[in-house]
């Protein structure tokens, strides 16, 4: 089937700025296949079922609108109706409808409201003047003030502030926002419909608004004022009649559709959830990039894509504008969202570090030399898969950020495999597979207990350890599309039979692609066991913030030297990565050796949870 684009209300031509999937890529229902953005908000064009996405007919920096095809999907046939939980019109603001199954071209969801539906006409930047909000009195410059309040908000009622922009004696510009509001589902900026001064601001973070509500008073310059004085509609002295320009929901409206949160993010949930997704992603979840040295708090552990940011519109503009990666920008502001202050922060710390540098030692990395393959044979270029173009920055980030070290040890696990043969066949016909990993996992919550430094992070000041009381253990696993690291929460308080089960469930999830925000938050360790496959050690790279990491290869059988004779023993490889400004190289070996001390134990391993 085609996948096209939903009915955008009054927009045509609205940009795509990113492009969230690829061929080949697997999707789920309500899977963001693009963003688009117009100046005010950003939606996602959810799939309308799940399927593999074939050919891509757009790419970034298109414009697009109503019913051009996006791209093929192949569907199985019986993912084409669309996703019951999609069909909330209230919240989600999608699926009116109509998709066909058929081999045809299948309407999408209505991203934003239907125009005929009159609480849904395109919202108002500024409202026509009210009785509450119009009588300002004159400026003695005779530049009446204007009360500037919260558009149509379709079916939204008290949407929370996130943010307030301005403070009075600000000078503003027209279209420059206010406050950013956020619903459930989406956010969106109520910006001055004309340059001037603040006067007052009427709302506060955190505060509730309706439509109508007062959000700042701004007395409009002397010049805009002449020029168009009716450009200042909102609440003109006097009670006047609004002006017809672009402030009145007449032009406005057909310019801002999506300011309204029913035209923001399609399934701004859903993108967050995969940000986070990411945010774990494998050994990788690495660092900062380089400049975080500087600046910690002003650069993410956990890079997101653009299009994934949680960030207000007038941020994304403004993120675009500097040219700033907005996933690479540490989120200060409610929920972690990216605020304006945080997008100047980030520009400036790499600004310093960039100026820095050469002074100091020349480039911060010298780059790797650019080669023409095709002359020497033929090539095929293949995209990189969501997962790794974000995780290799982070790994990346890790690499350089973070002095690794890495302790390699072997455990006699010969007891061990005893024990988990006699159990396995009990456990498998309860429905669970019991693999060497639970047990190690277990061994490390025991020796994290008795050693917390190695599930430490640094705090972002340089100067603090931040020792965690809970013992939330990541994984590596490999799926399809990349690795990604599930996190089991509170590990410790598992026995061996849990901590498979939850193996089993979280490795699903994340082989299927559903792998929920919270199942990738909160690790203090992570565990990568190559050990299903093969290879003996490797240097596994740190899942910054956290300090160490394990990787465990394939036992195998060996002649260990014991009494005076060679005996045949279980020797599993382990791989301790450590951030050596954290754990120095005793404390990492009294942990790996400590850790075989507690492998080897495995009637300790075994018991149940008190
Ligand atoms: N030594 C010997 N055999 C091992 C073993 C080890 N250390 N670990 C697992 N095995 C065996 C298991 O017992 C199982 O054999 P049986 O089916 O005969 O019982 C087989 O290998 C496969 O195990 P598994 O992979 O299904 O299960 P697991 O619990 O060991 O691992 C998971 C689960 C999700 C970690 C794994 O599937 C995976 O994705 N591993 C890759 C992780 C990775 O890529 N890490 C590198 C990250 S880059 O730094």
């Amino acid at each position: 089937m085609d996948v096209v684009v939903p009915d955008l209300g009054d927009f045509a031509g609205v940009e795509i700025i990113e492009i969230l999937v690829k061929p080949g890529d697997d999707v789920a229902a309500e899977q963001g296949l693009i963003t688009l953005e117009t100046e005010k908000a950003t939606m996602d064009v959810p799939s309308p079922s799940a399927g593999r996405v074939g050919e891509l007919k757009v790419k970034v920096g298109d414009r697009v609108s109503k019913g051009d095809v996006i791209l093929s999907l192949t569907t199985d046939g019986a993912g084409t109706a669309p996703d019951a939980r999609a069909v909330d019109d209230r919240t989600v603001r999608q699926p009116k409808t109509p998709r066909s199954t058929g081999d045809t071209t299948v309407e999408q969801p209505k991203a934003v409201r239907e125009p005929e539906d009159k609480t849904v006409e395109q919202p108002r930047v500024v409202r026509p003047p009210d009785d509450k909000t119009v009588r300002q009195p004159k400026s003695a410059a005779g530049v009446a003030p204007q009360t500037i309040v919260v558009p149509d908000l379709g079916d939204f009622a008290d949407v929370e502030v996130i943010d307030v922009l301005v403070k009075p004696g600000d000078e503003v510009t027209a279209e420059q926002g206010l406050v950013t509001l956020e619903t459930e589902k989406a956010s969106m900026d109520v910006p001055a419909p004309l340059a001037g001064t603040v006067l007052e601001v009427k709302v506060k973070k955190g505060s509730r608004v309706n439509a109508g509500d007062p959000v700042a008073v701004v007395r409009a310059t002397a010049t805009d004022a002449a020029a168009g004085g009716g450009t200042a509609a909102v609440a003109p002295s006097g009670g006047g009649a609004p002006a017809a320009n672009a402030a009145t929901p007449a032009a406005a409206g057909a310019e801002k559709a999506n300011e309204s949160p029913t035209a923001a993010s399609a399934a701004p949930i859903s993108s967050r959830a995969s940000a986070a997704t990411l945010a774990q992603t494998p050994s990788a979840a690495p660092a900062q990039p380089p400049a975080r040295a500087a600046a910690p708090a002003a650069t993410s552990a956990a890079p997101t894509s653009f299009g994934e940011a949680h960030a207000s519109p007038s941020v994304r503009k403004l993120a675009r504008e500097l040219g700033v990666e907005l996933g690479r920008v540490h989120g200060s502001g409610h929920k972690s969202r990216v605020t304006a202050d945080d997008v100047k922060a980030f520009v400036k710390q790499v600004m310093r570090a960039g100026a820095a540098v050469p002074a100091a030692r020349g480039p911060a990395l010298p780059s790797l030399p650019t080669v023409d393959f095709a002359k020497y044979g033929a090539v095929e270029t293949e995209p990189l898969s969501r997962i790794q173009k974000i995780s290799g920055p982070r790994l990346h980030a890790s690499w350089v950020n973070i002095p690794h070290v890495t302790q390699h040890d072997e455990a006699d696990i010969t007891e061990l495999e005893e024990r988990r043969a006699a159990l396995k066949d009990a456990a498998q016909q309860r429905g669970i597979k019991l693999t060497p990993l639970a047990f190690i996992i277990r061994a490390v919550t025991l020796a994290l207990a008795e050693m917390p430094l190695f599930k430490s992070s640094l705090a972002p000041d340089g100067e603090n350890l931040v020792i965690k009381k809970y013992t939330h253990i990541g994984f590596a696993a490999d799926t399809p599309n990349g690795l990604v690291v599930p996190v089991i929460r509170d590990a410790d308080k598992k026995d061996i039979y849990e901590l498979a089960k939850s193996l089993a469930t979280l490795s699903d999830r994340a082989r299927t692609g559903k792998l929920q925000a919270d199942d990738i938050q909160g690790g203090v360790f992570t565990v990568s066991s190559l050990g299903g496959i093969g290879g003996k050690f490797f240097t596994p790279i740190i899942n910054a913030p956290e300090v160490a990491i394990l990787g465990v290869s394939r036992s195998a059988w060996q002649p260990v030297y014991r009494d005076m004779s060679f005996v045949p023993r279980l020797i599993l490889p382990l791989s301790l990565a450590y951030d050596h400004r954290v754990i120095d190289g005793a404390k990492a070996v009294r942990f790996t050796t400590r850790l075989g001390e507690i492998l080897a134990d495995a009637g300790r391993l075994v018991e149940a949870i008190p």
